[in-house]
């Protein structure tokens, strides 16, 4: 029995040091010290003894089991500190990898094109104003010379806050240009970009907000000539020098004489093709000389002074400009439209 005893406690250190990980360990120590194990199995046998060697063997039993049983503790000791470093391996964070690059966005082709028309009239001496886009009828048509009646001002037009019609979302961003009139010392050379809204339906060509960019200059001895050799300065550096323009009479209530200026189309040079539904001209924006009344609402003396003014839509702009088919993708703000501009 003794040379047993000796063979299971040989073996069962040598398991133990072998064993891999806690559970593994655990299954050594019932295959020795557990009820059915080894040992405990060796030790049913005591009886079998003579009553001198019963003594003998039972210490030496019990020192077996006392010395797997401190093998036990101690490689489990060891494989918690292996278990712990593994795991402090595993988790380290290796901040040598290099990131994940962020996906930049990039600005909206539509802020683009107002970037480069505020550049072109910054560089010119123009100031670039901001303004409520929730306005007083008052700015946005009375003092603009369109009275009750105009047909701009009709509710299936405008959005009202109010039953009185007093108070609406602008519908154009000429009520800067009012409140510049009433607040800035003469002369007078700004810009007004901002979103403007009207009560339109949804299509390719129409939106109920949309923006604008209006433009206004009031000084001594300001002609025509002055608005049309601006603007074709402004048509050079937007679509090139040599760029043709022309001007065709019209009609505002807050321009007088009005007109609109078209430009030569930059796809067929002015011959006639589907881009300029064969006239060989696109038409641009709107401009003319302010209406003397508008002056005066706002205690300008037309005697004294003069002005010009203008006004022109962004996304129209912006699809000649990026050769866009819909107007409704510039509001979309799909990824994929965006990412090619
Ligand atoms: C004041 C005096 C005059 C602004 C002007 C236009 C002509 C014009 C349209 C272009 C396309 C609006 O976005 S659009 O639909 N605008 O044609 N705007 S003159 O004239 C002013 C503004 C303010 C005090």
């Amino acid at each position: 029995m003794k040379e047993q005893l000796e063979a299971i406690r040989k073996q069962a250190l040598a398991d133990f040091a072998a064993a891999g990980d806690a559970a593994g360990l655990d299954a050594l120590r019932v295959k020795y010290l557990g009820k059915k194990g080894e040992l405990t199995a060796l030790l049913k046998q005591m009886g079998k003894l003579s009553p001198e060697e019963r003594p003998v063997m039972g210490q030496l039993a019990n020192t077996v089991r006392a010395d797997l049983e401190a093998a036990l503790e101690s490689r489990a000791g060891e494989l918690e500190e292996i278990a712990l470093e593994q795991r402090l391996k595993d988790e380290a964070l290796d901040i040598t990898i290099p990131g994940k690059a962020p996906k930049l966005g990039r600005r909206h082709p539509m802020y683009q094109a107002l970037d480069e028309i505020k550049d072109i009239f910054i560089s010119m001496g123009f100031t670039v104003l901001d303004g409520p886009e929730v306005e007083l009828a008052e700015y946005n048509f009375d003092r603009l010379n369109a009275d009750e009646g105009h047909p701009s001002r009709d509710w299936s037009d405008t959005f009202y806050f109010d039953e009185d019609s007093r108070v609406m979302l602008r519908s154009q961003t000429s009520p800067m240009q009012v409140r510049a009139m009433d607040s800035m010392e003469l002369p007078i050379r700004i810009i007004a970009p901002g979103r403007v809204y009207r009560k339109d339906e949804v299509d390719a060509t129409h939106s109920p907000m949309f923006h604008q960019v209006e433009g206004m200059v009031i000084d001594k001895g300001v002609t025509m000539a002055d608005l049309k050799g601006t603007l074709n300065t402004v048509v050079e550096k937007l679509y090139g020098k040599g760029t043709k323009t022309r001007f065709r009479p019209h009609h505002f209530p807050f321009t007088e004489p009005s007109c609109e200026m078209d430009v030569q189309c930059h796809k067929c040079g002015g011959v006639g093709c589907p881009t300029c539904k064969g006239e060989g001209w696109i038409e641009l924006l709107g401009a003319g000389m302010i209406h003397p009344k508008v002056l005066k609402m706002s205690g300008i003396d037309p005697e004294v002074y003069s002005g010009w003014a203008f006004g022109i839509g962004l996304e129209r702009t912006a699809m000649r400009r990026f050769k866009i088919a819909d107007l409704r993708l510039i509001f979309e703000n799909d990824v994929r439209f965006l990412e090619q501009f």
